[in-house]
C-alpha cells in the first residue's frame, strides 16, 4: 500500500499565487514572473508531498484560475467569442474566458458539487469541434518528473466534463452536451497518448459527477466512454476517481470497465461504497485507491477506524493505496501556521499538510503492520479523546436546552393568515412596500477603519463612531429616497458568517486558513468546533441605533443557522442537524432580544439553503427536515405582529420550493431580475401562500436599472403574485456596490413602486 493525493492547495503559504495573478492583471507582474511564481509553488508542493512520504504526486491539478477551465482549454472548447483573444495571447485569452473583458462576457461560474469552490461552466453546442491541447498537462508532468518524482496527471474525466457543461449561448436549451461524447473521446485518447509518451505510468480521470443520481442513458454513456478509453493501446494505466459521495449505480459500471484502477471515497455518506464494493464482488485485478481521510473538512482522522476500513478493502482489490477522499484544494494549507489557536485544539485540526501525513501513516500501517505506526496511533487516540472529552465540545447547558426543544418551539403561535393581519395593522405599510436586502456599500473607508482597529491604530470608540456615522448616512439616505422598511446597512460586519462566528462560543477563527472560492478569491471559513451558545446580544445595539434615527420600521438582520454551517468547517462528531439546532437556539435568543428592543421586522438570511442540498436525492428530505426546522426554531419565538423575513440568492428553486414554504417566513426576498421574475412564476406555480419580493434590481452589475425597467419587472411580478403579497426590493445585498449606483438604483426602485401603486389605485 502506498500514499497519494489527488490535488493540493494552489495558492501558497501567503497566497503568493493570488498576489502574482492580481499583480499581473494590473500590469505589475509580467507573464514570465507570473509563470515563475506558479512553477515555484508547484515545485514546493511536490517536494513537500514527496518529503512527507507520498509515493505518487498529482500533476495538472495546479491552475491559474480553475481546473475545469483548464479542461476546456485542453479539449479546445474555447467559446467562439473568446477565440481571437486566445489565439492572440493564450494567457490573456484564458483570463478573458474567466473574467470577461469590456466587450466579451466571461464563462458562467457555478458551484463545484456541494463544495464552496466555483468552476467555470463549459459552453457546448452541436457545432462544437474539439481539438486536443495537452501542453499544460504534459509540461507539468515533465516538471515533476524532472524532480525525480513519480507523478500521476489528474484530469477532469470526459463524462463529468460533459455533465458539467451547458448549452452555449444561442444553442437550444434542450441540447444535451453528453451527445458530444463520441467527439470528445478521441481528444482524451490523444492527450493520454501524449502523457504516455512523456513517461506517465498512470493517469487519473476524475468523475465526481457519477456520485449524483444518473439516468440509465448517462450510465450507458459512462460504460461506453471507459470501454473505448480502456481499449486504447497507446495509453497509461487509468485510475478513474470519484468523490463527494457514493457511486451507487455507477459502481458496477466502473468496476466492470477495462481500466486498471478506481479511486473511491469512503468518508461520510460515501462510506456506503464499502458495502457496495463487497456486494459487487470487489475489484479483482484492479488497483483501489481508498479515500479514507476526509479531504473537505479540517478534523484529524480516526486512524484506527480508517485502518479497519482499509483492512476490509485489502480483501477486495489487487492492490490498495491510501488517499484523502478528494483533492485537498478544499482545505487550508497548514494548521501549524495558526499561532493563535489554543495548542490543545490545534491538535484536533488537520489541514492539507497534516492530512497528507495521515495518509502516509495509514499507508505505512497497512503495508508494514500497525506496529510500525504505534506512536502515531497512540498520539491520535489521545487527540481524539481530548476532543471528545473537552468542555468546548460538551457544554451541558447547551445540550440540555437542545434536548428540551419541542415541536411547538418550532411553530409560530398563529397561522400565517392571522399574523399577517396583525403585521399589517402593526406596520402600516403601503401596498408594494419597498425595502433592501440588508447590506449597503462596504466602502474603502470602512475596510480601512476595521484594519486600523485590528492594527491598534484606532481604538474601539473611534471605530464605533465610524460605524455610527455610516448608519446615520444609510438611514438618512433611505428616508430621503422614500424606502418603507429601513435597514442599518451592516457597516460593522466583515462577513455575514464571520461576524457572528466571532461572537458565539464554539467557533474559532483562523489567521491563514484560506480556501479558494473562485479564481483569485479566497474565504477563511471559521471552524465550528464545539457547542454553540450566545454570551450576549450580537446586533441589537446597531439595529437600535438605526431605529433611534427614524420613525419608519427598521429591519434587524441575522444570518440563518444553515448558512452559519455551510460557510464554516463544521464539527464531524455529531449529526449536522444537532449542530444546526444549537446555532438556531443562539439565533433565537438574538431574535427575541431584537424584538424586545422594539424591532418590528427581523430578517434571517439563508443564502446557502439551496447550495448545501445533498448530491443524492435520497438524502435530501432528511437534510431539508433539519434545515427548515432549524430556521423555524430560530424565528418562531416572536409575537404574531413581528414580521419575519428571509432571503436567498439563487435563481434555481425547483428543488427547494417546498422547503421555502416550510420555513414559514412571512416575507422572502429572492434573486429574480436577470431571469425576468422566473422565480415569481415558480412560487405561484407552487401556490406559495405568503409574501415575496422577487428582486427588481440586479446588484451583480454596476448598471443602474431605470424606473421604467423596474416597473416592468414589478408588473410581471404582479401577474404571478397578488399586490397584497408583493414586495419591492433589489436581488441581494449591496455591499459589493458603490454608493453612486446604489443611490440611483434605489431611487428608481421607489419610483417604480409608486408608479405601479398608482396604476393599481386607478384600476
Ligand atoms: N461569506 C462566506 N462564504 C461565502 C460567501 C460569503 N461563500 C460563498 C460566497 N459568499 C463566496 N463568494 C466570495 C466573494 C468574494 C470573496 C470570496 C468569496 C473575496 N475574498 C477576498 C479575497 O480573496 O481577496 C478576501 C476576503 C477577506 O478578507 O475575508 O473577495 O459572503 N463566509
Ligand atoms: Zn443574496
Amino acid at each position: 500500500a502506498r500514499a497519494t493525493v489527488y490535488g493540493y492547495p494552489r495558492q501558497g503559504q501567503d497566497r503568493e499565487l493570488k498576489r502574482a495573478i492580481e499583480g499581473h492583471w494590473k500590469g505589475r507582474v509580467d507573464t514570465a514572473a507570473l509563470r515563475a511564481t506558479a512553477a515555484g509553488l508547484r515545485r514546493a508542493n511536490w517536494l513537500q508531498l514527496a518529503d512527507a512520504g507520498v509515493h505518487e504526486v498529482p500533476t495538472g491539478d495546479f491552475s491559474y484560475y480553475d481546473h475545469v477551465l483548464d479542461t476546456t482549454v485542453m479539449v479546445g472548447a474555447i467559446p467562439e467569442r473568446h477565440r481571437a483573444a486566445v489565439a492572440a495571447d493564450p494567457l490573456a485569452g484564458y483570463f478573458a474566458m474567466a473574467r470577461g473583458t469590456q466587450d466579451v462576457a466571461p464563462l458562467e461560474m457555478t458551484k463545484w458539487f456541494d463544495t464552496n469552490y466555483h468552476y467555470l461552466v463549459p459552453e457546448l453546442g452541436p457545432d462544437t469541434v474539439f481539438a486536443a491541447d495537452s501542453s499544460k498537462q504534459v509540461a507539468e508532468f515533465r516538471e515533476a518528473a524532472a524532480l525525480g518524482l513519480t507523478a500521476r496527471p489528474v484530469l477532469v474525466g470526459p463524462v463529468t466534463y460533459l455533465l458539467l457543461a451547458k448549452p452555449a449561448p444561442g444553442v437550444p436549451a434542450g441540447f444535451d452536451p453528453l451527445t458530444l461524447l463520441d467527439r470528445l473521446l478521441p481528444v482524451y485518447a490523444q492527450v493520454l497518448a501524449e502523457l504516455r509518451a512523456a513517461g506517465a505510468g498512470w493517469v487519473q480521470l476524475d468523475e465526481p459527477a457519477l456520485v449524483q443520481d444518473r439516468t440509465p442513458a448517462e450510465l450507458g454513456a459512462t460504460a461506453r466512454a471507459y470501454r473505448d478509453l480502456g481499449a486504447l493501446t497507446d495509453r497509461p494505466q487509468l485510475l478513474v476517481a470519484s468523490y463527494f459521495d457514493r457511486l451507487g449505480d455507477a459502481l458496477p459500471v466502473l468496476a466492470g470497465a477495462p481500466v486498471e484502477g478506481l479511486a473511491l471515497d469512503f468518508t461520510g455518506p460515501a462510506a456506503a461504497n464499502l458495502d457496495a464494493l463487497a456486494a459487487a464482488g470487489g475489484l479483482p485485478g484492479k488497483r483501489l485507491v481508498a479515500g479514507v481521510v476526509d479531504g473537505r473538512n479540517v478534523w484529524i482522522n480516526d486512524l484506527q477506524k480508517s485502518l479497519a476500513t482499509l483492512g476490509t478493502l485489502l480483501g477486495l482489490a489487487d492492490r490498495v493505496d491510501v488517499a484523502a477522499s478528494c483533492s485537498l484544494l478544499h482545505v487550508p494549507l497548514d494548521a501549524t501556521a495558526e499561532k493563535d489557536v489554543d495548542p490543545q485544539i490545534l491538535r484536533w485540526l488537520a489541514f492539507a499538510r497534516q492530512k497528507t501525513a495521515e495518509v502516509v501513516t495509514l499507508a505505512e500501517g497497512l503495508a508494514r503492520g500497525t506496529g510500525t505506526i504505534a506512536g502515531e496511533l497512540a498520539a491520535n487516540r489521545a487527540d481524539l479523546a481530548s476532543r471528545a472529552g473537552s468542555p468546548i465540545t460538551r457544554d451541558p447547558a447547551v445540550r440540555s436546552r437542545a434536548e428540551a426543544v419541542t415541536d411547538a418551539d418550532t411553530r409560530r403561535s398563529q397561522p400565517y393568515a392571522e399574523r399577517a393581519a396583525a403585521q399589517r395593522a402593526h406596520l402600516g405599510l403601503p401596498l408594494l412596500p419597498t425595502t433592501t436586502v440588508g447590506s449597503f456599500p462596504q466602502t474603502a473607508e470602512l475596510r480601512t477603519a476595521r484594519a486600523d482597529l485590528r492594527a491598534g491604530r484606532i481604538g474601539t470608540a473611534g471605530y464605533e463612531e465610524r460605524v455610527r456615522a455610516e448608519i446615520r448616512e444609510v438611514v438618512s439616505f433611505q428616508e430621503k429616497a422614500g424606502i418603507d422598511v429601513l435597514v442599518h446597512g451592516e457597516p460593522e460586519r466583515n462577513d455575514m458568517v464571520q461576524y457572528f462566528a466571532e461572537q458565539l462560543t464554539g467557533y474559532l477563527a483562523t489567521r491563514h486558513g484560506w480556501v479558494q472560492s473562485y479564481g483569485t478569491r479566497y474565504v477563511r471559513p471559521p471552524v465550528l468546533a464545539g457547542d454553540v451558545s450566545r454570551p450576549g446580544p450580537m446586533t441589537v445595539r446597531w439595529t437600535s441605533y438605526a431605529r433611534s434615527l427614524s420613525e419608519r420600521p427598521v429591519k434587524g438582520m441575522l444570518t440563518g443557522p444553515v448558512t452559519m454551517l455551510a460557510w464554516s468547517f463544521v464539527r464531524d462528531d455529531q449529526p449536522l442537524g444537532d449542530t444546526a439546532r444549537q446555532v438556531a437556539l443562539a439565533l433565537r435568543d438574538e431574535v427575541l432580544d431584537l424584538e424586545a428592543a422594539g424591532t418590528p421586522v427581523i430578517q434571517v438570511d439563508e443564502p446557502a439553503l439551496r447550495e448545501t442540498l445533498p448530491l443524492r436525492a435520497a438524502d435530501r428530505p432528511a437534510y431539508l427536515a433539519w434545515a427548515t426546522e432549524a430556521f423555524r426554531l430560530s424565528t418562531s419565538g416572536v409575537r404574531p405582529q413581528t414580521q419575519i423575513h428571509t432571503h436567498m440568492c439563487y435563481a434555481e428553486f425547483g428543488d427547494v420550493v417546498r422547503a421555502i414554504d416550510d420555513l414559514d417566513a412571512d416575507v422572502i426576498s429572492l434573486e429574480a431580475a436577470r431571469s425576468h421574475m422566473q422565480v415569481a412564476r415558480e412560487l405561484a406555480a407552487h401556490a406559495y401562500p405568503r409574501e415575496a419580493g422577487p428582486g427588481v434590481y440586479d446588484i451583480h452589475s454596476p448598471r443602474v436599472p431605470s424606473a421604467e425597467e423596474a416597473a416592468d419587472l414589478l408588473r410581471t411580478g404582479l401577474r404571478a403574485i397578488p399586490a397584497e403579497r408583493l414586495w419591492v426590493n433589489p436581488d441581494c445585498g449591496l455591499k459589493t456596490r458603490g454608493w453612486p449606483e446604489t443611490r440611483a438604483s434605489l431611487e428608481n426602485l421607489v419610483a417604480a413602486a409608486r408608479t405601479v401603486r398608482a396604476e393599481l389605485a386607478g384600476a
